[in-house]
């Protein structure tokens, strides 16, 4: 049974159970009209505590549904029932009470929450506005400043903030349940939000300015724009009309490119380790090593201890050690800082640094995050496969050398595995985790279970020269470099990327990460005999001359104050490097251009095994790459094959 109703005296209690976080189905939505219906008939009922079992209250709609046409009863048809019954209804909440969870408590009379709940609006986050009320409850319970935050910016509050901003009527000392109980046995008068005037705004000018941060950090997603319209719809239109207004809204936003492309990513990126051999008892993991102290080492190091595990940092002399443990504390002490971690004490006490891989000899896992150099990391794990038991992991996070040779230089080549981090490592949510031919599978368990509990987002990729998204990038660049030659400028490739919804240009990532790190790449496939050898010679040529972006103040830019401008001398170089006449290129001939060459380069990982689906290099070109979110539909789709 999905929704359960239960005495308790005079009070009814309904529990909605729908695992795994009680998302509003059409079977909830039915089992919560038929109970109104009940409790409205039965006058021995008081009132009414609607609850949630498991790990959360309504954390939404049912997003699997949005794409079928919605079936009554609707949920405003079933908020407004509960608003409207004469039996007040007392909202019990724990967990994140998300989009139509949220919708749902706020139609519901009272609300008291578990001090450690959190609550929001992610709609906007789908594509999407509120399709349920919250555009018009929400702005009769809190300030229009709030409001717009939350309902624009989709992110959740905590309970402590909801208390104060009047949201809820008070935080739960105890068990939730008993405390809900309580409340409803004080048999509250029915206050009907919808009844109740907006709140306002407290400043006006924080309400347009957060609306206008938020429209700005959009890039392209239409729904932040339309969100923001829809909550002053609920400040000003009488409640009836900005209820119609915003359910026409959501239905017309719920059947659009980009909220199909939103849902797409967010399922997509909760499918990538699905596995038999992720089933697997994983093996214990309390204890890490991490060799190399540098920006990732320590990163890796970071984030670990942020996430309750023990480190052990390897450097090579005292000085690096203490470098290395003085990145790991600034990274602490900045988390710290930004509500990140809050036992800080605690997760420092956790570290300990050494010289000697013997301090590995009780680790369970090690990372190697050394000079992307092949000898350099074969000697490292040499050095560990001696100082570390037997049934230790042994990871490398190079970004694109060869695992397969790495692991080889182990006694048992079945414990090392590829763990790619993005830097900065505590932040960004990609994992690509690389599985060598020989990797047993409690290994590829125990991986998949790290990743989840870092927090990160995990993508198998078979071992190849750049795995996934190094392989994608690499092919964005070279067409890119091809436009070049065939007529077009730098600006005008970025100009046209950014246009279509790219954060920024490939010219532009190139001089922010350093154009070296791509030369140092065709250098040694050059010695390998890996390239044609016809590739365009202006990155090269850059790079001679030292070049490397913003951090030598020119690379495809100049760069004036920090102001990146279109180059002369760039240009002139890529006048001599042209061996044709210039092709007149619009921007969707760019744009066309390159999202063929990255489609050609996504089914060729598909035929090779490397990428398990082209949703996992949508997965990876996201969340590794700053690819938009909203293209996971056709766009992605379309050039991913899928
Ligand atoms: N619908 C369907 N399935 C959902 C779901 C949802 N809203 N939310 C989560 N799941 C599934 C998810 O696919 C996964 O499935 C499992 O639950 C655990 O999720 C009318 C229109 C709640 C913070 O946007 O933010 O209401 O992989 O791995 O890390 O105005 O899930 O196990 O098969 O993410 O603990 C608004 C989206 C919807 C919230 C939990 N609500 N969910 O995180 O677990 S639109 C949202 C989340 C709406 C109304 C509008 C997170 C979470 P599986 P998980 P988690």
């Amino acid at each position: 049974m999905t929704v359960t109703l239960q005495r308790h005296g005079a009070i009814a209690v309904v529990r909605i159970d729908n695992p795994p976080v009680n998302a509003v189905s059409h079977a909830v939505r039915q089992a919560l009209m038929d109970a109104v219906a009940q409790t409205e008939s039965d006058a021995k009922i008081g009132a009414v505590v609607l609850a949630c079992a498991g790990r959360t209250f309504v954390a939404g709609a049912d997003v699997k549904e949005f794409d079928a046409p919605p079936v009554e009863p609707h949920l405003p048809d079933v908020i407004a029932a509960i608003e409207a019954a004469d039996t007040p209804w007392v909202a019990a909440l724990h967990g994140t009470a998300l989009g139509g969870g949220l919708e749902i408590a706020m139609g519901c009379h009272y609300r008291i929450a578990d001090p450690k709940a959190r609550m929001g609006l992610p709609e906007v986050t789908l594509g999407l506005v509120p399709g349920a009320g919250g555009t018009v409850r929400l702005p009769r319970l809190v300030s229009a400043d709030l409001a717009v935050a939350m309902v624009a910016g989709g992110k959740p509050i905590t309970a402590r903030a909801a208390l104060d901003a009047g949201l809820v009527d008070a935080l739960a000392e105890g068990d939730l349940l008993e405390a809900a109980l309580a409340f409803a046995e004080t048999r509250p008068e029915p206050r009907r939000t919808l009844d109740l005037p907006v709140v306002g705004k407290t400043d006006p000018e924080a309400f347009d300015k957060i609306a206008a941060n938020l429209r700005r950090k959009a890039r392209g997603q239409s729904s932040v724009a339309i969100a923001v319209e829809a909550l002053e719809r609920g400040l000003t239109l009488p409640p009836a009309e900005a209820l119609a207004e915003e359910r026409a809204t959501f239905l017309s936003l719920k059947t659009s490119d980009q909220a199909r492309g939103l849902r797409h990513i967010f399922f997509a990126e909760r499918a990538t380790l699905a596995d038999p051999r992720t089933k697997i008892e994983p093996r214990a993991l309390t204890h890490i090593g991490v060799v190399g102290g540098g920006t990732m080492g320590a990163g890796i190091a970071s984030l670990c201890l942020m996430r309750g595990l023990s480190v052990t940092l390897i450097e090579r002399d005292d000085v690096s050690v203490e470098a290395g443990a003085e990145r790991v504390r600034a990274t602490l002490e900045g988390s710290a800082n930004r509500g990140l971690l809050n036992d800080l004490d605690g997760a420092w006490a956790r570290f300990q640094s050494a010289t000697d891989y013997n301090a590995l000899a009780e680790a369970d896992l090690v990372i190697e995050a050394v000079f992307e150099d092949m000898s350099v990391k074969k000697e490292v794990f040499a050095g560990l496969d001696a100082a570390t038991k037997p049934d230790a992991i042994l990871a490398t996070n190079t970004s694109y050398l060869d695992v397969n040779d790495i692991a080889a230089c182990l006694k048992d080549p079945s414990r090392a595995i590829g763990l790619h981090f993005f830097s900065p490592a505590h932040i960004m949510k990609l994992l690509e985790i690389v599985l060598p031919d020989a990797v047993a599978d409690d290994v590829v368990a125990t991986a998949a279970r790290l990743s989840k509990s870092l927090g990160k987002i995990g993508v198998f990729s078979g071992v190849c020269d750049g795995f996934i998204g190094n392989r994608i990038m690499s092919s964005y660049r070279s067409e890119a470099d091809r436009l070049l030659l065939d007529g077009a400028w730098p600006s005008e490739v970025d100009a046209a990327m950014r246009t279509f919804g790219f954060p920024m240009g490939i010219f532009e990532m190139q001089d922010l990460a350093g154009l070296d790190i791509a030369w140092a790449m065709r250098k040694r496939r050059r010695a390998e005999g890996k390239l044609t050898g016809n590739e365009s010679r202006i990155a090269d040529r850059l790079c001679e001359e030292g070049r490397f972006g913003r951090k030598t103040n020119g690379g495809w830019y100049d760069y004036v104050d920090g102001r990146a401008q279109p180059s002369q001398h760039v240009a002139k170089v890529i006048d001599e490097e042209r061996d044709a006449e210039r092709m007149a290129l619009s921007q969707d001939d760019i744009v066309s251009r390159i999202l063929g060459a990255l489609r050609r380069e996504a089914e060729a990982l598909l035929e090779e095994g490397i990428a398990r689906s082209a949703d996992d290099i949508d997965v990876v070109m996201v969340n590794g790459y700053g690819f938009p979110r909203w293209t996971g539909g056709p766009m992605f789709s379309a050039w991913s094959g899928s």
